[in-house]
């Protein structure tokens, strides 16, 4: 035999025995730890058991992570964040692992599909979008690279609501991914933390040495999971927190008979970690969420400080070994919980704990959006948050005094850069807070941190020069490309070597045979079979028929106005009319697509949710336009919807009001699959058309200068209506009810509202947009072109891949070696 063929044989024994190994483990995991007799087991025992027989293959691996990192003493990342968007794991574990096919051969000798249970899985929705989701790509991506990593959240009992539509509207219904309980994850009983709340300060000094006596104290209970990298090199932790009563219930109160109000402690404690908020821009400014803030925030610097001065035995040294990363400002009390920590627990002086807090802290902006910045009164962070908001002053004053003192003093306007907004009834900024108590602040595209310098931020930029910087979003290849797209990924092994797997950026060795036949069809047949996986879905969700032939065009994200889906719908309908009025033309057959979800206090986005529907069924059921378009709203959208419709999109809608979309993720996933992209010049839109190029990509609309200037000097709506095509018609048959004929009124306020104020640029962009897409018409009886234009996006999308990103952040904000063969 030769060295191939010894290779290929020992690989076969190994897979044989790896399959006999799991299909004992998995009767074992049925038997002993479900209590199940395999003969009677459901499907749901056979996901248990298979998850069970998966995770002792992390474990080991594991405790060689931690252990390790415990050995060689290397400095750790803390992600905090209050979402992580995880989805589903087994698909993804199995594949980390190498064991995915020992594992559908082991289900399968026992009579189970490992297909068929996987998508029973319910996915882990502990997040609003792409914030919560580059949460979760990020810690699959560290374990991937070898960054020694934590991430802390809120193990919420109840995730991002269900969403239906009843009558073409939203509706929201609670969503219970632990009702079958959770096998990927261990409590730790014995790892639990006192969250105090509310009470009184002792001690007239600010400064140091304060005692607090909460009035309240919680239990914070540590639930942790292993996240397990690529070909299975390091497992890292997600420890989440859930809240607890310290009393089950208060005794004297139930001795005296009040058996009701016995239990209203317990309550109030275990609604901390109840649910999570669906708002994914305007804060809601409810007093549990600024509980949820605290408890997860002070639950992890314990957790953490404990940590390193049991394995370091000193406490300034903190900054070398500990790197807090803060994902936007939900965690941002964390600037004033270490000074807490550090100068009343641990009693240093003020001015080396400050040192200590800004070297471990770093802090993430993901909006721009002056509603999304989170503010929190003063007195309700006093009644909360005593000791806090006197830290938090203190800090303010002494970095006033140091601006005041410094060469740029006398020209700075302090009330810009304090942590206290004095105009709208003294609030605390939570952004002035994560920005001073950090060494770096990045924005998450390029634009977006050019932004954050010219506009929130430039004040403090101003007098903290350097300390912004930009670390491009990317979305981890494993998940978003070898998984949810197995043919393609078939097909870029085979052309660009089977290495490419393991790093990305080797994708451009596609390049040289973007335009030859054979590959373009193999290709296109990778995407018609995904098409038509969705296109079954489609049928089963919602009974309509699309042609796995037509362009699928998709624009999938949460409901925003910011994001336009309201500029496609309308662009649809003028589509529509166009067909109607020339039938005959042979018309690039498209298929719409929408998911999203609306946060449910959002009326204006489940308007547009409304309307996309109701164009659905007008346009759906209109004989005339059957075959040449379809407009589908995909219900509750999630990662795992999105696993399906990525790799089944031919174009990508990324259509934000240019300045508004901070970066975008779902753009890398499309574009890295292959999908054309029309989008503006916003976010991460600007360096995918760096990287894929001018010529493969359609750009179009207004700069982000140019809406602001536009916003300066609006104009006239009427001049508008009458020079644009379609625009009018378009307007009037929405206002009119041409699509709500049971309710003809239904969007006139919508319209009206347009008409008066286009504060997002809809009516603005709208003819740019509509002959962009008439241009994508033209391109699509192309076939040659459309796929060397498909080809090119794949071959250039490598460097969107999270493993970029999170070696950016290693170098350039937390000071971690990357191992030689970790980097890209
Ligand atoms: C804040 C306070 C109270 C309640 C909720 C919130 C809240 C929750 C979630 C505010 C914002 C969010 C989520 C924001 C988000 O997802 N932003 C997106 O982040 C992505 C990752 O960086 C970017 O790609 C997107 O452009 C950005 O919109």
């Amino acid at each position: 035999m030769n060295d191939v063929q010894t290779q290929a044989a020992a690989a076969r024994d190994g897979l044989a025995e790896t399959t006999e190994f799991l299909k004992n483990e998995i009767i074992r995991k049925l038997t002993y730890s479900l209590g199940k007799n395999p003969a009677v087991a459901q499907s749901h025992d056979w996901l248990t058991a298979g998850i069970l027989a998966a995770r002792d293959h992390i474990v080991d691996i594991w405790h060689r992570t931690t252990r390790e990192s415990y050995e060689t003493g290397r400095k750790r990342v803390y992600y905090l964040s209050l979402e992580f968007l995880i989805g589903r794991s087994l698909a993804d574990a199995l594949n980390n692992l190498s064991l995915g096919e020992a594992m559908r051969r082991a289900l399968g000798e026992l009579g189970v599909d490992l297909d068929a249970i996987e998508v029973i899985e319910p996915d882990a929705a502990l997040g609003n979008g792409g914030l919560g989701r580059l949460a979760a790509c990020y810690m699959e991506s560290m374990a991937s690279t070898g960054v020694p990593a934590l991430g802390y959240g809120i193990r919420y009992d109840h995730g991002l609501f269900a969403q239906r539509i009843v009558n073409g509207q939203q509706q929201e219904y609670p969503e219970d991914w632990l009702s079958f309980r959770n096998p990927w994850e261990f409590e730790r009983r014995e790892s639990a933390y006192q969250i105090g709340f509310g009470g009184a300060v002792q001690s007239a000094h600010n400064d140091a040495g304060s005692v607090w006596t909460p009035s309240e104290i919680v239990y914070a209970v540590a639930y942790d999971t292993p996240i397990i990298g690529w070909r299975g090199r390091d497992a890292t932790t997600l420890r989440l927190w859930r809240s607890r009563a310290v009393h089950p219930m208060e005794l004297d109160v139930f001795n005296r008979g009040d058996h009701l109000g016995a239990l209203a402690a317990r309550n109030r404690a275990s609604a901390i970690s109840n649910v999570l908020y669906p708002n994914d821009s305007t804060p809601a400014g409810q007093e549990l969420r600024l509980r949820q803030e605290y408890f997860f925030t002070s639950a992890s610097l314990q957790d953490l400080v404990r940590r390193h001065v049991r394995q370091f035995g000193a406490i300034d040294t903190l900054p070398d070994k500990v790197a807090i990363q803060l994902n936007d400002t939900h965690p941002a009390l964390a600037v004033a919980e270490m000074m807490r920590l550090l100068v009343d627990e641990h009693k240093l002086e003020w001015e080396k704990a400050w040192e200590i807090t800004q070297g471990c802290i770093s802090y993430t902006n993901h909006t721009l959006l002056p509603e999304a910045l989170e503010t929190w009164p003063v007195a309700l962070m006093e009644r909360i948050l005593p000791r806090h908001m006197q830290i938090i002053f203190v800090i303010n004053a002494r970095f006033l005094d140091g601006v005041r003192k410094s060469p740029e003093g006398a020209s700075t306007d302090l009330s810009r850069i304090s942590i206290i907004d004095e105009q709208h009834g003294r609030r605390v900024r939570m952004a002035h807070l994560a920005f001073i108590g950090s060494h770096k602040v990045n924005g998450v595209s390029a634009l977006h941190s050019a932004l954050m310098k010219q506009t929130v931020f430039a004040p403090l930029n101003a007098v903290c020069p350097g300390r912004i910087t930009n670390v491009t979003n990317g979305i981890t290849p494993r998940r978003w490309l070898l998984n949810a797209n197995a043919g393609l990924t078939q097909l870029l092994s085979d052309v660009c070597g089977a290495d490419v797997v393991d790093d990305v950026s080797k994708l451009d060795r596609l390049m040289p045979h973007i335009a030859d036949a054979d590959i373009q069809s193999r290709a296109q047949a990778a995407r018609l079979a995904n098409k038509a996986k969705l296109a079954r879905f489609v049928k089963q969700e919602l009974g309509i028929l699309i042609d796995p032939q037509a362009m699928f065009d998709v624009q999938i994200k949460r409901i925003h106005e910011y994001k336009r889906q309201l500029l496609n719908i309308l662009e649809t309908i003028a589509l529509y009319d166009s067909i109607r009025a020339e039938p005959y033309r042979d018309w690039a057959p498209r298929v719409k697509i929408f998911s999203g979800k609306a946060a449910s206090s959002y009326v204006a986005a489940k308007q547009i949710i409304n309307l996309i529907n109701d164009v659905a069924t007008i346009v759906n059921n209109d004989r005339a336009t059957r075959d040449r378009l379809k407009v589908v709203f995909l219900p509750n959208y999630n990662v795992s919807v999105a696993e399906m419709i990525v790799p089944a999109a031919d174009l990508s809608e990324q259509i934000s009001t240019a300045g508004m979309e901070a970066s975008g993720t779902g753009n890398m996933k499309l574009a890295l699959n292959g999908a054309l992209t029309i989008g503006t010049l916003d976010g991460a839109n600007i360096e995918i058309q760096e990287h894929v190029g001018a010529d493969n990509i359609f750009i179009f609309g207004m700069t982000a200068s140019e809406v602001e200037h536009a916003r300066q000097a609006p104009r006239d709506i009427n001049d508008l209506q009458e020079k644009v095509a379609h625009l009018a018609g378009v307007l009037d048959a929405v206002a009119g009810g041409a699509f709500s004929p049971s309710d003809r009124d239904r969007y006139a306020g919508l319209v009206q509202s347009l008409r008066q104020n286009d504060w997002f640029m809809v009516l603005n962009d709208f003819d740019a947009y509509r002959t962009t897409q008439r241009r994508i018409d033209t391109l699509w009886s192309d076939r040659k072109e459309w796929w060397r234009m498909s080809l090119a996006n794949t071959a250039n999308c490598g460097w969107f891949s999270a493993d970029r990103a999170i070696a950016t952040y290693a170098k350039d904000i937390w000071g971690i070696p990357l191992n030689a063969d970790a980097q890209q």
